[in-house]
Protein backbone atom coordinates (compact mmCIF):
# COMPACT_ATOMS: atom_id res chain seq x y z
CA UNK A 1 0.00 0.00 0.00
CA UNK A 2 2.99 1.91 0.69
CA UNK A 3 3.11 3.14 -2.83
CA UNK A 4 -0.61 3.67 -3.62
CA UNK A 5 -0.48 5.91 -0.15
CA UNK A 6 2.62 8.12 -1.84
CA UNK A 7 0.37 8.35 -5.28
CA UNK A 8 -2.44 9.53 -3.24
CA UNK A 9 0.11 11.84 -1.45
CA UNK A 10 1.64 13.12 -5.05
CA UNK A 11 -2.12 13.82 -6.51
CA UNK A 12 -3.12 15.70 -3.24
CA UNK A 13 -0.04 17.96 -3.43
CA UNK A 14 -1.13 18.38 -7.17
CA UNK A 15 -5.15 18.97 -6.56
CA UNK A 16 -4.94 22.59 -8.46
CA UNK A 17 -4.49 20.48 -11.88
CA UNK A 18 -6.40 17.85 -11.52
CA UNK A 19 -9.08 19.74 -10.21
CA UNK A 20 -9.56 21.70 -12.95
CA UNK A 21 -9.15 18.05 -15.42
CA UNK A 22 -11.96 17.26 -13.42
CA UNK A 23 -14.81 19.98 -13.30
CA UNK A 24 -14.49 20.46 -17.18
CA UNK A 25 -12.98 17.16 -18.81
CA UNK A 26 -14.02 18.29 -21.97
CA UNK A 27 -10.74 19.81 -23.87
CA UNK A 28 -11.07 22.72 -27.04
CA UNK A 29 -8.53 22.29 -30.22
CA UNK A 30 -8.28 25.66 -31.18
CA UNK A 31 -6.73 27.84 -34.35
CA UNK A 32 -6.09 31.16 -33.16
CA UNK A 33 -4.45 34.39 -35.52
CA UNK A 34 -1.13 35.14 -33.85
CA UNK A 35 1.44 37.37 -35.81
CA UNK A 36 4.41 37.27 -33.48
CA UNK A 37 5.67 36.55 -29.90
CA UNK A 38 3.61 39.16 -28.44
CA UNK A 39 0.31 38.36 -29.92
CA UNK A 40 1.62 34.57 -29.15
CA UNK A 41 2.33 35.21 -25.55
CA UNK A 42 -1.17 37.11 -25.43
CA UNK A 43 -2.53 34.06 -26.14
CA UNK A 44 -0.40 31.82 -23.91
CA UNK A 45 -1.47 34.02 -21.18
CA UNK A 46 -4.90 32.56 -21.61
CA UNK A 47 -3.85 29.59 -20.21
CA UNK A 48 -4.31 27.23 -23.38
CA UNK A 49 -1.41 24.66 -24.36
CA UNK A 50 -0.03 25.87 -27.38
CA UNK A 51 0.89 22.94 -29.38
CA UNK A 52 1.77 24.35 -32.94
CA UNK A 53 3.09 27.35 -34.28
CA UNK A 54 3.31 29.22 -37.67
CA UNK A 55 3.75 32.29 -38.93
CA UNK A 56 0.23 33.27 -38.76
CA UNK A 57 -1.31 30.82 -36.20
CA UNK A 58 -0.73 29.11 -33.17
CA UNK A 59 -2.54 26.10 -32.58
CA UNK A 60 -3.76 24.54 -29.43
CA UNK A 61 -6.23 23.07 -26.60
CA UNK A 62 -7.83 24.54 -23.44
CA UNK A 63 -10.87 24.35 -21.54
CA UNK A 64 -14.21 25.91 -21.78
CA UNK A 65 -13.33 28.71 -19.93
CA UNK A 66 -10.03 28.72 -21.58
CA UNK A 67 -11.48 28.73 -24.86
CA UNK A 68 -13.97 31.95 -23.64
CA UNK A 69 -10.83 33.83 -22.91
CA UNK A 70 -9.20 33.18 -25.97
CA UNK A 71 -12.63 34.68 -27.76
CA UNK A 72 -12.42 37.59 -25.74
CA UNK A 73 -9.33 38.46 -27.50
CA UNK A 74 -11.44 38.75 -30.89
CA UNK A 75 -8.11 36.46 -32.72
CA UNK A 76 -10.08 33.19 -32.65
CA UNK A 77 -10.38 31.80 -36.28
CA UNK A 78 -11.71 27.92 -35.75
CA UNK A 79 -12.58 25.74 -32.60
CA UNK A 80 -13.75 22.47 -32.15
CA UNK A 81 -14.65 20.27 -28.83
CA UNK A 82 -12.04 17.36 -29.15
CA UNK A 83 -13.91 13.97 -28.82
CA UNK A 84 -12.03 11.04 -26.41
CA UNK A 85 -10.87 9.11 -29.36
CA UNK A 86 -9.11 12.12 -30.92
CA UNK A 87 -6.66 12.73 -27.86
CA UNK A 88 -3.41 11.31 -27.52
CA UNK A 89 0.02 11.08 -25.14
CA UNK A 90 1.07 14.37 -24.55
CA UNK A 91 3.87 15.76 -27.45
CA UNK A 92 6.55 15.78 -24.93
CA UNK A 93 5.52 11.72 -24.66
CA UNK A 94 4.58 10.88 -27.75
CA UNK A 95 6.55 8.35 -28.09
CA UNK A 96 4.31 6.00 -25.77
CA UNK A 97 1.91 3.99 -27.74
CA UNK A 98 -2.04 4.52 -27.41
CA UNK A 99 -4.00 1.80 -28.17
CA UNK A 100 -4.75 2.61 -32.06
CA UNK A 101 -0.75 3.20 -32.31
CA UNK A 102 -0.16 -0.03 -30.32
CA UNK A 103 -2.81 -1.97 -32.93
CA UNK A 104 -0.76 -0.80 -35.67
CA UNK A 105 2.68 -1.61 -34.61
CA UNK A 106 1.39 -5.08 -33.96
CA UNK A 107 -0.44 -5.23 -37.31
CA UNK A 108 2.55 -4.08 -39.14
CA UNK A 109 4.96 -6.79 -37.17
CA UNK A 110 2.15 -9.56 -37.70
CA UNK A 111 1.64 -8.60 -41.58
CA UNK A 112 5.20 -8.04 -42.29
CA UNK A 113 6.43 -11.34 -40.89
CA UNK A 114 3.74 -13.89 -41.25
CA UNK A 115 6.55 -16.37 -40.66
CA UNK A 116 6.59 -15.80 -36.93
CA UNK A 117 4.10 -13.44 -36.20
CA UNK A 118 0.77 -14.30 -35.30
CA UNK A 119 -1.99 -10.88 -34.36
CA UNK A 120 -4.57 -12.38 -32.18
CA UNK A 121 -7.43 -11.26 -29.63
CA UNK A 122 -8.03 -13.09 -26.54
CA UNK A 123 -11.10 -11.53 -25.42
CA UNK A 124 -12.55 -7.69 -25.33
CA UNK A 125 -12.21 -5.30 -22.52
CA UNK A 126 -15.78 -3.23 -21.06
CA UNK A 127 -15.65 -0.74 -23.69
CA UNK A 128 -15.39 -3.63 -26.59
CA UNK A 129 -11.36 -3.49 -27.54
CA UNK A 130 -9.84 -6.41 -28.50
CA UNK A 131 -7.06 -7.57 -25.65
CA UNK A 132 -3.85 -8.01 -28.31
CA UNK A 133 -1.68 -10.84 -28.41
CA UNK A 134 1.09 -11.86 -30.48
CA UNK A 135 2.73 -15.01 -30.91
CA UNK A 136 6.08 -15.17 -32.20
CA UNK A 137 7.85 -18.04 -33.11
CA UNK A 138 9.41 -20.39 -36.04
CA UNK A 139 7.17 -22.96 -37.94
CA UNK A 140 3.83 -20.88 -36.42
CA UNK A 141 1.20 -23.83 -36.66
CA UNK A 142 3.06 -26.04 -34.79
CA UNK A 143 4.30 -23.88 -32.07
CA UNK A 144 2.08 -24.80 -29.86
CA UNK A 145 4.02 -28.42 -29.39
CA UNK A 146 6.90 -25.91 -28.21
CA UNK A 147 7.48 -25.20 -24.61
CA UNK A 148 5.95 -21.49 -24.26
CA UNK A 149 6.64 -18.36 -21.78
CA UNK A 150 3.83 -15.24 -21.57
CA UNK A 151 4.83 -11.63 -20.82
CA UNK A 152 2.21 -8.89 -20.09
CA UNK A 153 1.58 -5.40 -19.85
CA UNK A 154 -0.68 -2.78 -19.01
CA UNK A 155 -2.96 -4.51 -16.24
CA UNK A 156 -2.64 -0.85 -14.72
CA UNK A 157 -4.11 2.35 -16.32
CA UNK A 158 -1.56 4.97 -15.86
CA UNK A 159 1.70 2.48 -15.92
CA UNK A 160 2.39 2.97 -19.42
CA UNK A 161 5.70 2.26 -19.41
CA UNK A 162 4.84 -1.40 -18.70
CA UNK A 163 2.85 -1.42 -22.47
CA UNK A 164 6.21 -0.45 -24.16
CA UNK A 165 7.97 -3.31 -22.64
CA UNK A 166 6.05 -6.49 -24.51
CA UNK A 167 5.71 -4.23 -27.74
CA UNK A 168 9.25 -3.79 -27.68
CA UNK A 169 10.43 -7.11 -27.15
CA UNK A 170 8.47 -8.46 -29.86
CA UNK A 171 10.29 -5.62 -32.09
CA UNK A 172 13.36 -6.51 -30.70
CA UNK A 173 12.72 -10.43 -31.16
CA UNK A 174 11.43 -9.98 -34.99
CA UNK A 175 14.45 -7.90 -35.91
CA UNK A 176 17.50 -9.95 -34.58
CA UNK A 177 15.78 -13.40 -35.84
CA UNK A 178 15.93 -11.68 -39.64
CA UNK A 179 19.65 -10.41 -38.90
CA UNK A 180 20.15 -13.86 -37.83
CA UNK A 181 21.32 -13.15 -34.12
CA UNK A 182 22.23 -16.85 -33.17
CA UNK A 183 20.38 -16.44 -29.52
CA UNK A 184 17.08 -15.36 -31.21
CA UNK A 185 17.22 -17.92 -33.55
CA UNK A 186 17.60 -20.54 -31.19
CA UNK A 187 14.75 -19.11 -29.11
CA UNK A 188 12.38 -18.06 -31.93
CA UNK A 189 13.22 -22.30 -33.31
CA UNK A 190 12.46 -23.87 -29.83
CA UNK A 191 9.94 -21.51 -27.83
CA UNK A 192 6.38 -20.24 -28.39
CA UNK A 193 6.53 -16.55 -27.08
CA UNK A 194 3.15 -14.81 -25.82
CA UNK A 195 3.39 -11.29 -25.70
CA UNK A 196 -0.34 -9.31 -24.19
CA UNK A 197 1.07 -5.87 -23.78
CA UNK A 198 -2.23 -4.04 -22.98
CA UNK A 199 -3.89 -5.88 -20.71
CA UNK A 200 -6.46 -3.20 -19.51
CA UNK A 201 -6.91 -1.37 -23.49
CA UNK A 202 -9.84 0.76 -21.54
CA UNK A 203 -7.93 1.92 -18.31
CA UNK A 204 -4.63 3.31 -20.57
CA UNK A 205 -7.29 5.22 -23.21
CA UNK A 206 -9.20 6.63 -20.26
CA UNK A 207 -6.04 7.63 -18.76
CA UNK A 208 -4.71 9.68 -21.69
CA UNK A 209 -8.69 11.00 -22.97
CA UNK A 210 -8.22 14.68 -21.79
CA UNK A 211 -5.03 15.56 -22.71
CA UNK A 212 -3.58 15.18 -18.98
CA UNK A 213 -3.04 12.07 -17.65
CA UNK A 214 -5.41 11.18 -14.51
CA UNK A 215 -3.40 9.01 -12.55
CA UNK A 216 -6.45 6.10 -13.30
CA UNK A 217 -5.31 2.50 -12.33
CA UNK A 218 -8.52 0.27 -12.57
CA UNK A 219 -10.14 -0.48 -15.74
CA UNK A 220 -13.69 1.00 -16.83
CA UNK A 221 -16.10 -1.01 -15.90
CA UNK A 222 -19.30 1.02 -14.21
CA UNK A 223 -20.29 -0.17 -11.07
CA UNK A 224 -23.84 -0.28 -9.67
CA UNK A 225 -22.94 2.67 -7.59
CA UNK A 226 -21.90 4.67 -10.29
CA UNK A 227 -18.13 4.68 -9.51
CA UNK A 228 -16.30 3.18 -12.00
CA UNK A 229 -13.49 0.21 -11.77
CA UNK A 230 -12.21 -2.63 -10.94
CA UNK A 231 -8.40 -3.27 -10.04
CA UNK A 232 -7.43 -5.96 -12.68
CA UNK A 233 -4.27 -6.69 -10.07
CA UNK A 234 -7.04 -8.00 -7.18
CA UNK A 235 -9.43 -9.28 -9.19
CA UNK A 236 -7.45 -12.89 -10.10
CA UNK A 237 -8.92 -15.79 -8.35
CA UNK A 238 -6.68 -17.31 -6.08
CA UNK A 239 -6.81 -16.59 -2.64
CA UNK A 240 -9.28 -13.49 -4.19
CA UNK A 241 -10.46 -10.98 -1.70
CA UNK A 242 -8.26 -12.11 1.50
CA UNK A 243 -5.93 -8.95 2.58
CA UNK A 244 -4.83 -5.73 0.75
CA UNK A 245 -8.04 -5.35 -1.75
CA UNK A 246 -11.02 -3.30 -1.10
CA UNK A 247 -14.82 -3.69 -1.47
CA UNK A 248 -15.22 -0.43 -2.07
CA UNK A 249 -16.15 0.49 -5.11
CA UNK A 250 -14.33 3.79 -4.94
CA UNK A 251 -11.07 2.63 -3.81
CA UNK A 252 -7.99 2.14 -6.67
CA UNK A 253 -7.67 -1.21 -5.42
CA UNK A 254 -11.45 -2.70 -5.79
CA UNK A 255 -10.90 -6.14 -6.23
CA UNK A 256 -14.29 -6.70 -8.09
CA UNK A 257 -17.83 -8.57 -7.08
CA UNK A 258 -16.28 -11.64 -7.72
CA UNK A 259 -13.01 -13.12 -8.49
CA UNK A 260 -12.60 -12.98 -12.30
CA UNK A 261 -15.37 -10.77 -12.18
CA UNK A 262 -13.82 -8.59 -14.77
CA UNK A 263 -13.66 -9.18 -18.86
CA UNK A 264 -10.13 -8.36 -19.12
CA UNK A 265 -8.83 -10.81 -16.09
CA UNK A 266 -11.46 -13.91 -17.15
CA UNK A 267 -9.57 -13.01 -20.99
CA UNK A 268 -6.30 -14.16 -19.28
CA UNK A 269 -7.91 -17.02 -17.27
CA UNK A 270 -9.26 -18.34 -20.71
CA UNK A 271 -5.59 -17.97 -22.44
CA UNK A 272 -3.77 -19.23 -19.78
CA UNK A 273 -5.36 -22.42 -18.94
CA UNK A 274 -5.97 -22.80 -22.76
CA UNK A 275 -2.36 -22.75 -23.51
CA UNK A 276 -1.26 -25.78 -21.60
CA UNK A 277 2.79 -25.19 -22.74
CA UNK A 278 3.04 -22.10 -20.73
CA UNK A 279 5.94 -22.46 -18.11
CA UNK A 280 6.57 -18.81 -16.75
CA UNK A 281 4.94 -16.04 -16.93
CA UNK A 282 6.03 -11.90 -16.45
CA UNK A 283 3.69 -9.71 -15.88
CA UNK A 284 5.27 -5.94 -15.98
CA UNK A 285 4.01 -2.78 -14.17
CA UNK A 286 5.41 0.15 -13.11
CA UNK A 287 7.15 1.86 -10.66
CA UNK A 288 10.19 0.69 -8.58
CA UNK A 289 12.78 -1.26 -9.94
CA UNK A 290 11.05 -4.78 -8.34
CA UNK A 291 11.19 -8.13 -9.56
CA UNK A 292 8.58 -9.53 -7.15
CA UNK A 293 7.79 -13.47 -6.93
CA UNK A 294 5.15 -15.28 -4.97
CA UNK A 295 3.40 -15.11 -2.25
CA UNK A 296 1.91 -11.40 -2.37
CA UNK A 297 -1.70 -12.51 -0.50
CA UNK A 298 0.48 -14.20 2.80
CA UNK A 299 3.57 -13.29 4.19
CA UNK A 300 4.69 -17.31 4.03
CA UNK A 301 6.48 -17.93 1.66
CA UNK A 302 6.57 -20.58 -1.35
CA UNK A 303 6.10 -23.75 0.66
CA UNK A 304 7.58 -26.13 -2.20
CA UNK A 305 11.41 -25.84 -1.69
CA UNK A 306 12.38 -26.23 -5.25
CA UNK A 307 9.50 -23.65 -6.29
CA UNK A 308 10.61 -21.32 -4.27
CA UNK A 309 14.24 -21.84 -4.91
CA UNK A 310 13.58 -21.41 -8.60
CA UNK A 311 11.70 -17.99 -8.27
CA UNK A 312 14.44 -16.95 -6.00
CA UNK A 313 17.21 -18.35 -8.13
CA UNK A 314 15.82 -16.72 -11.54
CA UNK A 315 15.15 -13.41 -9.45
CA UNK A 316 18.71 -13.08 -8.04
CA UNK A 317 19.95 -13.69 -11.58
CA UNK A 318 17.73 -11.42 -13.44
CA UNK A 319 18.78 -8.68 -11.16
CA UNK A 320 22.36 -8.46 -11.73
CA UNK A 321 21.24 -7.41 -15.36
CA UNK A 322 18.82 -5.05 -14.27
CA UNK A 323 20.06 -3.76 -10.90
CA UNK A 324 16.35 -3.92 -9.51
CA UNK A 325 15.80 -5.47 -5.89
CA UNK A 326 14.31 -9.31 -6.06
CA UNK A 327 12.50 -9.79 -2.88
CA UNK A 328 8.81 -11.61 -2.35
CA UNK A 329 5.56 -9.87 -3.45
CA UNK A 330 4.31 -9.70 0.18
CA UNK A 331 7.45 -7.82 1.31
CA UNK A 332 6.15 -4.95 -0.56
CA UNK A 333 2.84 -5.18 0.91
CA UNK A 334 0.28 -7.83 1.48
CA UNK A 335 -2.37 -7.79 -1.73
CA UNK A 336 -4.61 -10.55 -3.03
CA UNK A 337 -6.02 -11.02 -5.98
CA UNK A 338 -3.15 -10.09 -7.99
CA UNK A 339 -1.71 -12.50 -11.38
CA UNK A 340 1.39 -13.76 -10.54
CA UNK A 341 -0.13 -15.48 -6.99
CA UNK A 342 -2.95 -16.82 -9.22
CA UNK A 343 -1.01 -18.11 -12.37
CA UNK A 344 1.81 -19.77 -9.65
CA UNK A 345 -1.18 -20.93 -7.30
CA UNK A 346 -3.47 -22.28 -9.67
CA UNK A 347 -1.27 -22.97 -12.66
CA UNK A 348 1.84 -23.93 -11.08
CA UNK A 349 3.38 -21.85 -13.62
CA UNK A 350 6.75 -19.78 -12.51
CA UNK A 351 5.67 -16.26 -12.01
CA UNK A 352 7.49 -12.79 -11.67
CA UNK A 353 5.86 -9.35 -11.25
CA UNK A 354 8.38 -6.41 -12.43
CA UNK A 355 7.76 -3.22 -11.03
CA UNK A 356 9.96 -1.35 -13.94
CA UNK A 357 11.85 2.19 -14.05
CA UNK A 358 11.85 4.67 -12.53
CA UNK A 359 12.55 4.23 -8.95
CA UNK A 360 10.56 6.23 -7.19
CA UNK A 361 7.72 9.19 -7.59
CA UNK A 362 10.73 11.77 -7.36
CA UNK A 363 12.40 10.52 -10.85
CA UNK A 364 8.92 10.61 -12.58
CA UNK A 365 6.78 7.74 -10.64
CA UNK A 366 4.13 6.65 -13.69
CA UNK A 367 4.99 9.42 -15.81
CA UNK A 368 8.44 9.74 -16.20
CA UNK A 369 8.47 10.56 -19.79
CA UNK A 370 9.61 8.94 -23.10
CA UNK A 371 12.96 8.59 -22.27
CA UNK A 372 12.55 5.92 -19.57
CA UNK A 373 11.17 3.63 -22.19
CA UNK A 374 14.86 3.09 -23.51
CA UNK A 375 16.21 2.89 -20.38
CA UNK A 376 13.96 -0.12 -18.88
CA UNK A 377 13.67 -2.00 -21.61
CA UNK A 378 17.62 -2.04 -22.58
CA UNK A 379 17.60 -2.88 -18.55
CA UNK A 380 15.38 -5.98 -19.45
CA UNK A 381 16.24 -7.44 -22.45
CA UNK A 382 18.45 -9.72 -20.63
CA UNK A 383 16.22 -11.08 -18.39
CA UNK A 384 13.46 -11.72 -20.51
CA UNK A 385 16.04 -13.83 -23.19
CA UNK A 386 17.02 -15.21 -19.39
CA UNK A 387 13.35 -15.95 -18.78
CA UNK A 388 12.58 -17.88 -22.23
CA UNK A 389 15.94 -20.06 -22.25
CA UNK A 390 14.37 -21.71 -19.27
CA UNK A 391 10.93 -22.39 -20.43
CA UNK A 392 11.78 -25.60 -21.67
CA UNK A 393 12.10 -26.65 -18.03
CA UNK A 394 12.62 -23.67 -15.18
CA UNK A 395 13.76 -26.39 -12.65
CA UNK A 396 16.51 -26.85 -14.73
CA UNK A 397 17.97 -23.32 -13.33
CA UNK A 398 18.41 -25.71 -9.89
CA UNK A 399 20.96 -28.20 -11.99
CA UNK A 400 24.03 -26.58 -10.56
CA UNK A 401 26.02 -28.16 -13.83
CA UNK A 402 23.19 -26.01 -16.46
CA UNK A 403 23.65 -22.28 -14.15
CA UNK A 404 26.97 -22.19 -15.49
CA UNK A 405 26.52 -22.00 -18.58
CA UNK A 406 24.72 -19.03 -20.40
CA UNK A 407 22.21 -17.94 -23.06
CA UNK A 408 24.62 -19.36 -25.58
CA UNK A 409 25.29 -23.09 -24.19
CA UNK A 410 24.30 -25.97 -26.21
CA UNK A 411 22.48 -27.06 -22.94
CA UNK A 412 19.85 -24.06 -23.60
CA UNK A 413 17.89 -25.93 -26.23
O1 LIG B 1 -0.14 -3.30 -6.11
C1 LIG B 1 0.08 -3.84 -7.21
O2 LIG B 1 -0.80 -4.35 -7.87
C2 LIG B 1 1.51 -3.87 -7.75
N1 LIG B 1 2.14 -2.59 -7.59
S1 LIG B 1 1.63 -1.34 -8.51
O3 LIG B 1 2.30 -0.15 -8.05
N2 LIG B 1 2.12 -1.61 -10.00
O4 LIG B 1 0.23 -1.27 -8.45
C3 LIG B 1 2.33 -4.87 -6.98
C4 LIG B 1 1.77 -6.22 -6.96
C5 LIG B 1 2.63 -7.10 -6.16
N3 LIG B 1 1.85 -8.09 -5.56
C6 LIG B 1 1.58 -8.12 -4.23
N4 LIG B 1 2.15 -7.33 -3.39
N5 LIG B 1 0.72 -9.02 -3.91
ZN1 LIG C 1 0.72 -1.92 -11.45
Amino acid sequence: MFKLFIAALFIFNFSTSFAKASEDPDLYWMKVKAKDKFARSLIANTGIAIEHVNDNYVMGMGTKSELDAVKKTGRLETSFKLSEQMLDFPAKDEKFHNYTELLAELNSLAANNPDIVALNSIGQSHENRQILHLTISTDLAQSDLKPGIVFMGGHHAREHVSIEMPLMLAQYLVREYRNQNAEVVNLLESRQIHLIPMVNPDGAEHDISSGRYKTWRKNRRLNADGNYGVDLNRNYGFMWGTGGSSKSTRSDVYMGKAPFSEPETMAIKNFVEAQTNISILLSFHTFSELILYPWGHKYDSISDSRALSVHTTMANRMAQWNGYKPQQSSDLYVASGDTTDWSFGSQGIISFTFELDPKSMWSGGFYPGQNTIDIAFNKNIKPALYLMSYADNPYRVLESTHQAYGLNSPLVK
